[in-house]
C-alpha cells in the first residue's frame, strides 16, 4: 500500500514536471537542476558562474531551501532575477513548487535557469522538476565513496562537478577512486573537477553550460 501511494505521488509529480519543461522549451531557456549535500558549493558555483556568464548571457536562480533566505540574499548583489522557495520541513524541491514560481520569472529573456535544490544526497534526486539537466557537486570532503552509497542522485544526472579541489592536499580523497564509483553507477557520467575558490576547471564547466544552450 504504501509504494502505491508513493508511487501515486511520484507519477502525479512527473505530469507537472513535464507541463514546467514544455514551458521551458518553449521559452528556450535551459534549466539545471543543482543537488548536492549541503555546503558542497552550490550557492559559491552559482556566484562564481554568474560572475563569469552573467555578461554574455542573461541568467535566472530559483534558490530552494528549508529555512531562510540566505542565498537569495547573497546572490542579490549579482542583479539577476531570482526567487526563492522555502520548503519548510521538505528535504528536497518538486515540480508543483516550481510551478508556483514560474511565473515571477521572466522566462522568454533568460538564457539559463539554475534551481538550486535543498541540500541532501537523497531526495533531490527522486523528483523531477521539469529541468533539462541534474548536475551534482561533491566536494572533496565528503569522501570518494559516495556515489556506491547514494546511487540515486549519480545515476541521474549528467553531470557530476567534483568541487573544492584547492582542498585536496588535506584530504584522503582518491579523484581516481570518486571518477571510477561514479562510472560505475552512471557510465554516462561527465565530471568536471573544479575549486569555486581557485576557479581551477572552472572553464571546463563554462563550456559545458555552453554547449548545452539551447539555441
Ligand atoms: N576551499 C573551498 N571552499 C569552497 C569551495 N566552494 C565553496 N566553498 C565554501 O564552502 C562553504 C559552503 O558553500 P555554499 O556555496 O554555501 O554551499 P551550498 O550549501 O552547497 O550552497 C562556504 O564556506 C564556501 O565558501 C571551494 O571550491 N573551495
Ligand atoms: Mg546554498
Amino acid at each position: 500500500m504504501k509504494i502505491k501511494v508513493l508511487e501515486d505521488i511520484l507519477e502525479a509529480n512527473d505530469h507537472i514536471a513535464l507541463q514546467n519543461r514544455s514551458l521551458f522549451d518553449k521559452s528556450r531557456v535551459l534549466v539545471l537542476n543543482l543537488m548536492s549535500a549541503p555546503g558542497s558549493g552550490k550557492t559559491t558555483l552559482l556566484e562564481t558562474t554568474i560572475k563569469s556568464l552573467g555578461k554574455e548571457y542573461k541568467i535566472g536562480v530559483i534558490e530552494g531551501d528549508i529555512e531562510t533566505t540566505r542565498d537569495a540574499e547573497r546572490m542579490e548583489k549579482l542583479e539577476i532575477p531570482i526567487v526563492q522557495i522555502n520548503t519548510k520541513s521538505v528535504c528536497h524541491l518538486d515540480a508543483s513548487m516550481i510551478k508556483g514560481v514560474i511565473d515571477d520569472l521572466p522566462l522568454e529573456e533568460l538564457d539559463f535557469l539554475f534551481i538550486e535544490n535543498v541540500g541532501n544526497l537523497v531526495c533531490p534526486a527522486e523528483f523531477k522538476v521539469g529541468e533539462h539537466h541534474k548536475v551534482m557537486l561533491l566536494s572533496v570532503t565528503e569522501g570518494d565513496d559516495k556515489p556506491l552509497k547514494y546511487p540515486l542522485m549519480f545515476r541521474e544526472s549528467s553531470v557530476m562537478l567534483i568541487n573544492k579541489i584547492d582542498l585536496l592536499p588535506y584530504t584522503d580523497f582518491s579523484m581516481e577512486s570518486a571518477k571510477a564509483n561514479a562510472r560505475q553507477i552512471n557510465p554516462q557520467l561527465e565530471i568536471i573537477e573544479l575549486s569555486c575558490r581557485t576557479d581551477e576547471g572552472l572553464s571546463r564547466w563554462l563550456d559545458w553550460l555552453r554547449g548545452n544552450l539551447i539555441s
